[in-house]
């Protein structure tokens, strides 16, 4: 079905949205590549940023704070030391475009500078009131995600009287934000934000429902990879959610997500491939 919104260019490439896209998330976290301690090997970073992108990534989203439940926020220096060299020595050689996963308009200005061409704001231009003038004066494309509450205590029974209108309304906030600071409508892309601040029924409605934020006429995103309301009744740990990840991954394409944000690029490839039976 042809889409009710406009191409997009991020970076040097052209989304013309006749296929789903898959951006690949590259965390550099303490805990994300290694020995759980407090160091972090760069080359692993920059390896596997290249291995999603052989296997078809369409997109690289770095990341280095954690969102997860939970978490506590870092400062934008330590942000800053994480991303950026790894952004430095993957972004000349790439040849897709890199988002900076961010909520903090300098660690996003600096990412930008050095070579990345999108934002991915979980805060949905709330986080930092110069996110939006900075990717206005960029004109780079952001993923407005929507969250309640925080990290640390979003999963602390969140509650809704209507989550879609509600989340709706949270989008039209964002876009006021965005024209506010010149940052055209054309330049966001929406995401409800599975995980954040949302019960397991939260979330599969959500997913379910996902096509009635197409009426914003913008492209969607849904990250749902190995997230936790994949875990069924807990019994499966992060490393046993991939099954449950790439089917997710279907549903939300099928509902009408344009972007998924997958660990697993290649499996996820694989499995659109097969869903859709078109060359993705
Ligand atoms: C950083 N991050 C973790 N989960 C995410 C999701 O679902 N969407 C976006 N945009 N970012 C996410």
């Amino acid at each position: 079905m042809k889409p009710n919104f406009s191409p997009i260019n991020i970076g040097k490439i052209h989304f013309d949205f006749s296929r789903p896209y898959v951006m690949g998330i590259l965390n550099v976290t303490p805990d994300s590549f290694s020995d759980g301690g407090n160091f972090f090997p760069r080359d692993k970073a920059i390896e596997h940023a290249q291995r999603m992108r052989e296997e078809g990534a369409d997109i690289i989203d770095i990341g280095g704070e954690s969102t997860r439940p939970g978490s506590d926020p870092v400062s934008a220096e330590e942000e800053l030391e994480r991303v950026i060299p790894v952004i430095e020595a993957i972004a000349p050689e790439l040849k897709i475009p890199i988002s900076i996963d961010t909520c903090k308009a300098e660690v996003a200005e600096k990412a930008l500078d050095s070579g990345a061409s999108m934002i991915n704001d979980v805060t949905g231009l709330r986080g930092d009131d110069k996110m939006a003038a900075l990717a206005s004066s960029c004109k780079v494309p952001v993923v407005v995600m929507h969250m309640k509450g925080k990290p640390k205590t979003m999963q602390k029974n969140p509650k809704y009287d209507d989550m879609i209108g509600e989340i709706g309304e949270y989008f039209e906030g964002s876009i006021r934000i965005a024209d506010d600071a010149g940052l055209p409508r054309d330049k966001l892309i929406l995401d409800p934000g599975l995980g954040f601040g949302k019960t397991y029924e939260h979330n599969f409605a959500l997913i379910r429902n996902l096509g009635q934020f197409q009426k914003f006429g913008l492209p969607l995103l849904v990250g749902a990879s190995r997230k936790r309301f994949l875990s069924v009744d807990n019994k499966y740990p992060e490393t046993e959610r991939l099954e449950q990840s790439l089917a997710v991954a279907c549903a939300a394409v099928e509902n009408g997500a344009n972007f998924v944000r997958v660990h697993d690029v290649l499996s996820t490839k694989k499995a659109l491939w097969a869903f859709l039976n078109i060359n993705i």
